[in-house]
């Protein structure tokens, strides 16, 4: 413990221990004793089974990966080829293999987009070693970023640091991808310049090796400081082109071919090393990604990365078009973590692939082993399913990305409005329509969901909207989106209910980064450390992007502990009646805890609860809201 405390100490954390550190700072010899955490593990666990008494439990083993024969990884793959030569000779390697090659999501976009985000750093730890030998021949596994930052600290009570500090002790063999939203970094709204600088280079120093960055308007200066930082870092700079409409509709005037080809060649001038088409809501058909890909090949020399999700049941084949076309990488997930709105299927495009010029070099029957090791931790977040059975050829209507997809009847629901989802879905159409048609994808995408079911929520219509609309206050991301905080639509904003919306402010024009003042960071950390004195550089950093929910982690950690090694059938849902289960504590300690039933409710409003606590009887209490 003395040596936990002294590396967590924020002194040297910061790197500026001196000699008299350990003499001068008393506080290192404070020793949480085992006890303390036990019980704090057991109050969790109290909570959870006071709070929902009469939850279906079912008891669950350890998620456990299939016997394989094993030859761990020999520490020689593409991410070494990074770290010794940096980002240019991995393009350079990338546009050279014949093979198509391959990115795995299955632990950011696919659980995003299937569990509401909510896979645990201990089932992708669990899968590590495996995942490492298995997947070493692929380009790239995607585990961070996007929505799974906020999710983490919000709803998993853990840090994305730790997580990816961890899977990188791991995983050393394969590069790292994160999606970062340009200006938005994880969040939803536009930071400060300096705060996206330290934020990248805080991830590139943890572990990050490919930056994939976007901006939800395709609006490039939101892009401009997250590049030149992640180029700064000597990481991987994949530039983004966020495709929306259809390239084969004539009648689709605004986002051609040509506005791809344009946007590429800007971002390969800008010192990108690859692109990304980013196929957010799985709109790319298998014609229109050979012919979007045939064209980017001959008019940009930079390697191809396509993204897509396969709501439609579409996006196999196109992928296989896209290999025939020469696109370089494509974006999969493992069999059982995909397809509907997640990534298509690895195995199946492993599997259609053998043989042929393209062949990924993957083995399939070392990832059915991979995906079984999948089914078996999906099974623990059935609650977080979406319930989505088939594919569905209407998005390409509705133009939802994959996770909106999916989020949206939840949070219709949560509105009291799930009657009225389909009249939600339908004004999400026509409020694209009415904003000129914009590129929809994080945070544009939710700001346009927003405005949808407001304008359900109020009875208001495109046509009415900007009469109706001068008594209303509009939702915070509408707002933020007409004053330009969310960068500039390509086409403008429509004027009339841009006023209707500010209500007498001016819009802004130029990059948000402008005009927000700097962080500082040193008055940021005397702010953590008023309630979380052990914070380090990286929570300050969180903070400053989400300040009430980093906040309550904090405080929920020092509540409960380190409660990130529990089996997720006990996070989420408590332990069955008469169940026994080992839990790690954060010192490598194993507590055998076993659930014995809800006591006596006491005076003060909390319930008794009883368990045995490594063969003893321990009770404890907490608050019953019942
Ligand atoms: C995100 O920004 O989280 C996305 O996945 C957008 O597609
Ligand atoms: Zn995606």
């Amino acid at each position: 413990p003395f040596v936990t405390n002294i590396l967590n100490h924020p002194t040297f954390r910061a790197g500026k221990c001196h000699t008299k550190f350990i003499d001068e700072t008393p506080e290192l010899f404070e020793f949480e004793n085992s006890r303390d955490r036990a019980t704090k593990v057991l109050k969790y666990i109290a909570q959870i089974q006071v709070d929902n008494p009469s939850a279906e439990r079912v008891q669950r083993d350890i998620p456990r990966f299939p016997p394989f024969e094993h030859t761990p990884p020999k520490c020689t793959g593409l991410k070494q080829l990074l770290d010794a030569k940096g980002p240019e000779a991995v393009r350079d390697w990338v546009l050279d293999q014949k093979k198509l090659l391959i990115t795995d999501t299955t632990m950011r976009d696919a659980h995003q987009s299937l569990l509401s985000t909510r896979v645990r750093t201990r089932d992708m730890l669990k899968g590590a070693e495996g995942t490492a030998e298995i997947l070493n021949d692929c380009f790239s596994l995607e585990m961070w970023g996007g929505a799974t930052f906020d999710v983490a600290y919000r709803f998993l009570h853990e840090s994305p640091w730790e997580r990816l500090e961890m899977l990188r002790e791991k995983i050393p063999n394969i590069p790292f991808q994160m999606l970062l939203r340009g200006a938005n970094a994880v969040g939803y709204t536009n930071y400060p310049d300096n705060l996206i600088r330290a934020f990248v280079r805080e991830a590139a120093r943890t572990g990050i090796d490919v930056f994939r960055v976007f901006d939800s308007l395709n609006w490039i200066p939101g892009m401009e400081v997250a590049m030149d930082e992640v180029l700064k870092q000597g990481k991987l700079c994949e530039a983004t082109l966020c495709y929306t409409g259809d390239i084969l509709d004539p009648k689709r005037d605004k986002y051609t071919l040509d506005y791809y080809v344009k946007m590429a060649k800007e971002l390969e001038r800008r010192g990108a090393h690859m692109l990304c088409i980013k196929d957010m809501s799985g709109l790319l058909k298998p014609y229109a990604a050979k012919k979007l890909v045939t064209t980017l090949k001959n008019e940009v020399g930079l390697p191809i990365h396509l993204h897509t999700h396969d709501t439609s049941g579409n996006q196999v084949a196109a992928y296989l078009m896209a290999a025939e076309a020469g696109v370089d990488i494509v974006d999969c997930a493992i069999d059982s973590m995909s397809s509907m709105t997640s990534q298509p299927s690895m195995n199946a495009v492993v599997s259609a692939l053998q043989g042929q010029e393209r062949d990924t070099g993957l083995d399939p029957e070392k990832l059915q082993k991979l995906s079984d090791y999948w089914a078996d931790v999906r099974l623990r977040y059935e609650n977080f399913e979406a319930g989505i059975k088939n594919p569905s050829t209407d998005i390409y209507r509705y133009e939802m990305p994959g996770g909106q997809y999916t989020n949206l009847k939840s949070q219709v629901e949560s509105l009291g409005l799930g009657h009225q989802f389909e009249d939600v879905k339908e004004m999400y159409v026509k409020v694209n329509h009415m904003l000129g048609d914009i590129v929809k994808v994080t945070p544009s995408s939710k700001m346009v969901g927003d405005l949808a079911i407001f304008m359900v929520q109020n009875q208001l219509t495109p046509e009415n909207v900007v009469e109706r609309g001068e008594a209303l206050t509009f939702p915070d991301s509408v707002v933020s989106y007409f004053k330009g905080m969310m960068g500039q639509p390509a086409w403008g904003f429509p004027e009339d209910l841009q006023k209707v919306v500010l209500k007498g402010e001016e819009p802004i024009t130029c990059r948000p980064g402008e005009l927000l003042e700097p962080i500082d960071f040193d008055k940021a950390r005397e702010e953590v450390q008023k309630f979380y004195p052990e914070a380090s550089e990286r929570t300050v950093i969180s903070w400053c992007l989400y300040p009430k929910v980093v906040e309550e982690f904090c405080r929920h950690r020092k509540e409960y502990g380190y409660i990130m090694r529990m089996g997720s059938h006990v996070f989420f849902n408590g332990l069955a009646l008469g169940e026994t289960n080992k839990i790690n504590i954060e010192d490598g300690k194993t507590l055998v805890i076993k659930y014995l039933g809800l006591g006596d409710l006491n005076e003060d409003g909390t319930r008794n609860v009883q368990f045995e606590l490594n063969g003893m009887r321990r009770e404890v209490a907490v608050p019953d809201k019942h």
